[in-house]
């Protein structure tokens, strides 16, 4: 090491951890960084001098992390993942450092509020939902275990919209988060990795043997943006990898050089396309070339930094499956697969079989669907013109696959086709999670049931030749985000009865078992939740002036909008109950009051979904202002439901719906949020809701609806919706409330789609649950108006919901996946 190098290990130290080491930090910042005055500062300016200055607390630790995984030479973990969904990066590193009542107290003795400047921050909106909200939360808890693991993804200009109602209807907006800063970004452009695409590829004689290489036509800059990932009070910090691209200087000369100046700096926007905008389809991918162009895009640029930038410079690529796993989150990364051949066999000269060796025990991949139209499928004509190379090595990896199979299955054509990587119908298409099959050491799902019906429905032909290549990992959420910092007082509460170390071991939570009897332990817990609703009241006033009525049930449903969630079986029910209200059938004031809260995106071009926002929306409007419902039913429907937003809301909430279609969501994560902060389900036995039920137990759990195999039933004997309609007066009053333009204005062309799909199609068999949900509504209502016992199983839920936690799912990769260590202090 030279001597320069060395001098570099000097300790960097963070500021001192009090209120006047952070308020001189703070100054400083505002001073040099921003470049003004405390008394010109604005809000924006004392934001990101805060976030600075924070991330100051944030930098020893990380440079130690980074450190010691070095010299510890540990198997790291690299989650690969097109989205991440980070949320708000403040409060997170506040509590990560414990700086929470310094920053308060400093801030305050300057005459600032910190919830004004926690406002200030937009939160990283770089994923979809579910998928992308779960790898931020693996990366924290990863963090927190002090397990070494980068997250790889891409650093969109632009993250999901942002929703916003005219009339009713949804209206996307661009996600504009990097335009007032971002503080929590380090870029460095000198580690920049090219990436390239098109062309073609050609033989040549290496010295007696015949090699390919592949000829690109074009290609792009990989900036890395470093984001750092704090766990939990333990003096580590991960890192966050996200590229950005940006056009090369030999793309940019070439054009230059030849006088078309205005032609190289639009080339130059092309190239950076790339990582401008996240796709906002979350179940039906588009086939698009420029996302196939991100996918390649950053799991070349991972892939070449990890093996030229993080490991050691004589690293031997033999041993790569000791010191790497690459966890492909979905089919988005899989290109990473022939890239890894690539690598091996164009760049290293390797064997084909001696590179396949190595690059089956670097992946493993992780499938968070059953949906089939969400199977990503690349043409192959798509795929060669912008990678063919990689479709020749695809090819040769499901030529070798299909051999090996039909040795073992001889003349079992039906087999061979079943099989194929290479689709042939209805055009020549590569089925990404087929290649993410044969290539992973190990392919899970993300629920028991989910796994199961993963095994036996989606992929029966590779479960049969790898049985034990299948293993369920079930989700979690990080109880740092989404307890600890999202609801402090229910914290103080579970702290006090407890002690402080559920935050990181969250079964403990356990121990408050015996509290749901104690009286007094109730009574604090509902204190708990109606300061809760007071400040999600306040929120949603401010944000959207809002009103929520006081002393009201919160029954909420946030998630994207999707048939299969079925958002329309809820507004059905409040439909109904509706027209129950004014036909005189239903005493408003015979049932608690409820406020039906939804949040939920839309994929932009998914037409059903963007007429079920509608709908919701036009029934509140009618249903809020209708003087006979006398606020026995509000419905409210905040846009621009977000990390953020559900930081506030699921805390508040009383009754969590998790109503889609059994067999149809892999797991659900918002289900176990809202368990955790003292919500009761009423669900359908899917996803991880069967697994919640059992661990909280069928009396604090409101089930209803068909089974999967009930499902699969109804479906073979040819589902007719119609009857439904016929046979429940209930259910035809409501649809029909809603087919004669009630919510409309009359207009009974409006929601005429929505009616006639569930009528006619209703693929998600909203007719056939609606009785079994209606009872399971009024199961509800009755067991709201016992308070004690209603308080009762909300703790309850809380208390045996650790299993939840994404640091327990964590440990399950490392245990059935990944066989990685925690890397312990010296
Ligand atoms: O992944 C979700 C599932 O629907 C949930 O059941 C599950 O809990 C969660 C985490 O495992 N899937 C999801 O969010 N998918 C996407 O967001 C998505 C995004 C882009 C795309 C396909 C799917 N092309």
């Amino acid at each position: 090491m030279t001597e320069n190098r060395a001098n570099g290990t000097a300790p960097v130290t963070a500021p001192q951890h009090s209120v006047e080491g952070f308020v001189k930090e703070f100054l400083r910042e505002l001073h040099f960084g921003q470049g003004v005055t405390l008394a010109r500062a604005s809000d924006n300016d004392q934001y990101l001098a805060l976030a600075r200055t924070v991330r100051e607390y944030l930098m020893a630790r990380w440079l130690e992390t980074l450190r010691r995984q070095f010299d510890a030479q540990a198997k790291s973990v690299a989650y690969l993942s097109a989205e991440y969904l980070l949320g708000r990066q403040l409060d997170n590193a506040l509590i990560a450092t414990d700086l929470t009542e310094i920053v308060e107290e400093g801030l305050a003795s300057l005459g600032i509020d910190l919830a004004t400047l926690r406002e200030q921050e937009v939160e990283p909106g770089l994923g979809n939902g579910g998928l992308g909200r779960l790898a931020a939360c693996f990366v924290d808890s990863l963090a927190t275990m002090s397990v070494p693991c980068i997250g790889y993804g891409i650093r969109y200009e632009y993250g999901i919209f942002r929703q916003t109602f005219v009339d009713g209807w949804q209206v996307e907006q661009p996600d504009t988060w990097l335009s007032l800063g971002a503080p929590w970004e380090f870029p460095h452009p000198e580690h920049s990795v090219p990436v390239h695409f098109g062309g073609h590829t050609e033989t040549y004689d290496d010295g007696g043997v015949e090699r390919t290489r592949w000829v690109p036509a074009w290609d792009v800059l990989g900036v890395p943006y470093n984001y750092m990932v704090p766990g939990y009070q333990n003096g580590r910090v991960n890192t966050l990898r996200l590229w950005s691209a940006r056009a090369t200087k030999a793309f940019d000369l070439q054009i230059f050089n030849s006088g078309e100046y205005v032609d190289a700096v639009r080339a130059q926007t092309f190239a950076e396309n790339i990582s401008k905008v996240l796709y906002p389809e979350d179940s039906t991918p588009q086939g698009k070339e420029l996302r196939l162009q991100q996918q390649y895009f950053f799991v070349a640029c991972s892939i070449r930094d990890f093996v030229e930038n993080v490991l050691p410079e004589d690293f031997d690529l033999h041993d790569l499956p000791e010191r790497i796993i690459f966890q492909l989150n979905d089919t988005h990364p899989v290109i990473a697969v022939p890239e890894l051949m690539r690598i091996l066999v164009d760049e290293k000269k390797w064997d084909w079989d001696e590179a396949w060796a190595v690059t089956q025990k670097c992946f493993a991949y992780t499938c968070h669907t059953l949906l089939p139209e969400a199977l990503e499928v690349w043409p192959v004509e798509l795929l060669g013109r912008l990678l063919p190379r990689h479709l020749e090595i695809i090819y040769r990896i499901n030529d070798d696959f299909l051999a090996e199979v039909a040795q073992r299955f001889p003349g079992d054509e039906l087999r061979l086709r079943r099989m194929s990587i290479i689709a042939e119908h209805p055009e020549r298409s590569v089925r990404m999670a087929y290649l993410a099959t044969v290539a992973g050491a190990k392919v899970n799902g993300v629920a028991e049931l989910h796994s199961q019906l993963l095994r036996d429905k989606v992929l029966p032909d590779f479960s049969e030749y790898w049985p034990d290549k299948f293993t369920n990992v079930t989700n979690g959420v990080t109880p740092r985000r989404f307890v600890r910092l999202a609801n402090p007082a229910l914290s103080e509460l579970i702290t006090d009865a407890v002690g402080p170390g559920w935050v990181t071991d969250l079964e403990r939570l356990r121990e408050m078992e015996p509290l749901a009897d104690d009286a007094e332990f109730r009574e604090r817990f509902r204190a708990v939740k109606a300061h809760n609703k007071d400040r999600l009241n306040a929120l949603l006033q401010r944000r959207d002036g809002i009103t929520l009525p006081a002393d009201a049930m919160l029954d909420v449903m946030v998630k994207r909008l999707h048939e299969y969630k079925r958002q329309t079986l809820k507004v059905l029910h409040i439909v109904s109950q509706y027209e129950r209200i004014v036909s005189g059938e239903l005493d408003p004031t015979s049932i608690p009051r409820r406020v039906f809260a939804f949040g939920a995106k839309a994929a932009p071009g998914y037409k059903m979904a963007k007429q079920i926002i509608g709908l919701i929306n036009h029934v509140g409007a009618v249903v809020n202002t209708d003087p006979r419902v006398q606020g026995a039913l509000t419905v409210v429907f905040p846009p621009n439901y977000n990390v953020t937003l559900a930081e506030t809301l699921i805390p508040a909430a009383d009754l969590s719906e998790q109503i889609s279609l059994a067999g149809k969501e892999a797991s659900g994560t918002g289900n176990m949020k809202f368990a955790l902060n003292g919500a009761l389900t009423i669900g359908t036995d899917d996803g991880a809701n069967v697994e919640i039920r059992q661990l909280v137990g069928d009396d604090h759990f409101f089930l209803f609806g068909l089974l999967e195999p009930q499902v699969e039933q109804v479906v073979a004997a040819g589902y007719e919706p119609s009857r439904y309609y016929e046979e429940n007066r209930t259910l035809r009053r409501a649809i029909d409330l809603i087919a004669s333009g009630a919510f409309a204005n009359g207009d009974r062309k409006v929601f005429e789609p929505i009616v006639s799909n569930l009528l006619h199609e209703d693929r998600f068999l909203v007719l056939a649950d609606f009785q079994s949900y209606v009872e399971a509504q009024e199961r509800v209502d009755a067991a709201y108006l016992d308070t004690e016992g209603w308080t009762r199983s909300a703790i309850l839920n809380v208390a045996r919901s650790g299993f939840f936690s994404s640091d327990r799912s964590m440990w399950d990769y490392i245990d059935r996946i990944w066989h990685a260590q925690p890397v312990v202090a010296r």
